[in-house]
């Protein structure tokens, strides 16, 4: 059969090897604007919306993409391809595949090369929600205080150069700012990114740079704008080219860039949506009044149980985090930080049995079909372990708790961030926007042993904690010398 390059016209006959969407007919409007197109926004919120839309319900709320990056223009390009599909790929522990067409995103924006056209879309009365994944480094904060860092270049462009938005403060102040003028109801921000409570931080960076902009929009924005926090989950590896092959040789489709994703999908959000919302618990989403248990169990237990397998599995060369669950040393040594570090400091959470939610996480992580490379779960570890790990090992020294799981992992980050192999000798791929401050510090640890630790922006008061770095530098001692990261977590077995 020849091959069918994928496309609105190309639908009908797609349709007999594989579901495709029966709504694209529909006069469907772009209710939602989503920044920041990835994987995980098309596995996860795309495929929620997907779902209602495949009820024939919600046809106000098609998604319109926005990519604020120049590393968007890939995504970009193939998107406007293939006139916004795409395929996902739920890879199942049994090596069963379930393939289907989406089509709840109606069009994509570069902001780079149409800023009027991204700014008249956010305010366009249709939008009634913008949702963000735009990873914790977008929410430009300072990890040490905790507040807006104006000293970003951008932002400073922007405060200059108000007609000339570049990040997502430029771009949502802009749309409000004309919304707030033509007497347009505001939008509902709903941050999707991992970050214990993203709406709040959403809420406090936007308005911190919009007062610095217009005290009076900022005041505005503060009575007309909601933030819900949300939890949001589902693991979405880097699509490869196996998984572009996969589908030509079996549906003799070409898709530029699917999307690969686990079984597995849950979306927690407070139910705080100022310009209307679509009727997501009819597909499964949980509406609660407070989210931060949830936030903080996923964050705590999911994302740093993957940072605690990902930077040794890196270090000892486990390609995956599927290997990585292949090895028992992995899997204990896992465990045991998720039950004797994390859980004693997170505290209860309603509805949920903790053990079961670890025992999940276990099976998950081990889907030999998801195959999610280290590579990815490590990348930009300087934004996800002061949230992810960090807070775990703070309390834990308030409390008397343990932490000799979180601090081996602390020396072999910091072990990791000046290496250029594996110990079983393959390359290893940093990926961290903080990589050369991270490399200099690791460079310094051999004749200052807490300079990796000195980094008060990642680690806060950390090094001043006497238990903690006693702990710390006898790992970063015993690495030094040779000791293979895998073998020190067998020793804590
Ligand atoms: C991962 C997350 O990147 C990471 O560190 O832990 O991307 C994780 O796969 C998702 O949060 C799952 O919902």
């Amino acid at each position: 059969m020849e091959l069918t390059y994928l496309h609105e016209p190309a639908l009908d006959s797609l349709s007999e090897r594989l579901p495709c969407p029966t709504y694209r007919q529909e006069p469907l409007r772009t209710g939602i604007v989503h920044i920041g197109v990835g994987g995980f926004h098309r596995s996860h919120q795309a495929y929620y919306i997907r779902e209602l839309l495949q009820k024939q319900d919600a046809f106000a709320w098609g998604i319109s993409g926005v990519g604020l990056r120049e590393g968007d223009r890939k995504i970009n390009e193939v998107l406007h391809k293939q006139d916004s599909l795409y395929t996902l790929m739920v890879q199942h522990p049994d090596g069963k595949v379930d393939s289907q067409i989406i089509g709840a995103l109606r069009e994509y924006l570069l902001a780079i090369d149409h800023p009027e056209s991204v700014v008249g879309k956010l305010a366009h009365p249709d939008t009634k929600i913008v949702s963000l994944t735009i990873t914790e480094g977008g929410y430009n904060f300072n990890a040490s205080t905790g507040e807006f860092n104006f000293e970003n270049p951008d932002i400073q462009h922007e405060l200059k150069h108000r007609g000339q938005p570049r990040t997502v403060f430029g771009y949502l102040t802009a749309a409000l700012s004309a919304r707030r003028a033509a007497g347009v109801k505001a939008f509902t921000v709903l941050s999707c990114d991992n970050i214990q409570h993203n709406g709040a931080m959403a809420k406090k960076m936007l308005l911190a740079f919009a007062r610095e902009q217009d005290p009076e929009l900022g005041q505005w924005i503060e009575e007309n704008v909601s933030f819900p926090n949300t939890m949001v989950d589902r693991i979405t590896p880097v699509t490869t080219s196996a998984d572009i092959d996969y589908l030509k040789e079996k549906y003799q489709l070409v898709d530029e860039w699917p999307v690969v994703c686990e079984p597995f999908i849950q979306w927690v959000i407070e139910d705080d949506f100022v310009n209307g919302r679509p009727p997501l618990e009819k597909v499964g989403v949980q509406f609660v009044p407070d989210v931060s248990p949830y936030e903080k169990m996923k964050i705590r237990l999911l994302n740093a149980g993957h940072s605690v397998l990902g930077i040794p599995g890196a270090l000892h060369g486990h390609p995956t985090i599927n290997a990585c669950m292949e090895d028992p040393v992995f899997v204990a040594f896992m465990r045991r930080f998720m039950d004797q570090e994390a859980t004693p400091v997170l505290g209860a959470v309603e509805g949920i049995d903790l053990e079961q939610y670890k025992d999940k996480l276990e099976e998950r992580f081990a889907n030999p079909n998801i195959k999610d490379a280290v590579s990815r779960i490590c990348s930009e570890s300087a934004a996800k372990l002061p949230k992810f790990l960090i807070p775990t090992i703070q309390e834990n020294l308030s409390s008397g708790g343990s932490i000799r799981y979180a601090s081996l992992i602390v020396a072999a980050w910091c072990y990791y961030s000046d290496k250029e192999v594996s110990e079983k000798g393959e390359p290893l791929e940093i990926i961290d926007a903080m990589q050369p401050q991270l490399r200099e510090a690791a460079q310094k640890t051999g004749n200052d042993p807490l300079a990796f630790l000195r980094q008060r922006d990642l680690f806060g008061d950390l090094v001043e904690n006497e238990r903690f770095t006693k702990s710390y530098v006898e790992y970063i001692d015993r690495i030094c010398q040779g000791a293979g990261v895998r073998k020190l977590m067998a020793e804590l077995l």
